[in-house]
């Protein structure tokens, strides 16, 4: 008796285990920041909606903190189709997609409000329609602020205050072109390396939002945030095409949905987000001082002639300053 009981145990938790792994799906998605960084928390939204959704069939995993290494090596991996997903900035993808060239450029969108407009939008469409082609499908895109420079030495008023600076940039040519064309030596490095770079002095600055300046650490060495506001290359979150491939239309419909719905909350966090980030440096000890924004906007047009000087590109840039 006692035998045949836990032979029906044994199958019955053998039909469950089969079930779920047979219905159930758990998709993993890389991103660099911590758990309470607004991204991860976007995220964590997403994947309660797509559970909720879906009935639990399709759940959410975030490797968060880095979890999964620096942000290239995760999109190698999605396009690779050894990662489901990735949340990445969009300056990181421009060796990938060339499509996000023209917007991680200086100076491309006036506001949040105008980024939000070319997202949301027709030219927001024809950019995560070039995607599919680079082995990644766009799901959403999140806000990232704009970027500002911070330095060990001193506040910035005009670029001639960064010429001979080593400034830290993201691992894209746009960046690296551009803090040369302002006079500086560009240093690439993968983000988990800023902060102890500013610590040793190997770079004497780096460029980024108030909230991955205050919680990556950086406001600790550098203390000087200088408002150039230069770039807003958004964040994105880009699944692989082969675990889109590997969607039913349903599944694919409730992804995308579930992915949608989680920017207002996003964009409601961040800009949060960068209010408190910037209050609490500024408690800490952070100088934030403004810049002459029309001198670091007039020595683009050459970035500009290299980075959006082919047809395609210029269209894409006149489409996005054409934008509301
Ligand atoms: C942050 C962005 C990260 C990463 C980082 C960097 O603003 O959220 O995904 O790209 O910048 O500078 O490397």
């Amino acid at each position: 008796m006692a035998g045949r009981i836990l032979l029906a145990i044994l199958l019955l938790s053998f039909t469950v285990a089969f079930h779920e792994s047979a219905f159930c799906r758990e998709l993993r998605v890389a991103d660099t920041h911590p758990q309470d960084y607004p991204t991860v928390q976007a995220l964590e939204h997403f994947g309660a909606l797509l559970a909720e959704r879906s009935q639990q069939r399709l759940t959410l995993k975030i490797l968060h903190s880095r979890i999964m290494g620096e942000e290239r090596e995760t999109v190698r991996h999605v396009r690779a189709g050894a990662l489901d997903m990735a949340r990445v900035n969009m300056a990181v993808l421009n060796d990938f997609v060339p499509e996000t060239v023209v917007p991680s450029l200086p100076f491309v969108f006036r506001s949040a409000e105008h980024l939000h407009h070319v997202l949301d939008g027709p030219v927001g469409e024809q950019i995560a329609r070039a995607f599919p082609h680079h082995g990644m499908v766009v799901l959403a895109f999140y806000d990232s602020g704009a970027r500002s420079f911070y330095t060990t030495r001193g506040p910035l008023a005009a670029p001639a205050d960064l010429r001979g600076l080593r400034i830290r940039v993201q691992q894209s040519k746009v960046a690296e072109a551009m803090v040369r064309a302002w006079g500086a030596i560009p240093v690439p490095l993968p983000y988990g390396q800023v902060g102890v770079g500013l610590a040793t002095g190997v770079i004497d600055g780096a460029e980024n939002n108030a909230p991955a300046y205050q919680d990556a650490g950086h406001s600790r060495s550098a203390r000087y945030y200088s408002l150039s506001e230069h770039t807003m290359a958004p964040e994105v979150l880009a699944m692989s095409a082969a675990t889109w491939r590997s969607l039913s239309a349903d599944e694919r419909t409730l992804v995308r949905q579930a992915a949608q719905d989680s920017v207002p909350v996003m964009r409601a966090l961040w800009a949060e987000r960068e209010r408190a980030a910037r209050d609490a440096v500024t408690a800490a000890g952070t100088v934030i001082t403004t810049v002459d924004k029309a001198a670091f906007a007039e020595t683009m047009p050459p970035l500009y002639r290299r980075f959006a000087g082919k047809a395609a590109q210029r269209d894409l840039l006149l489409r996005i300053q054409a934008t509301d």
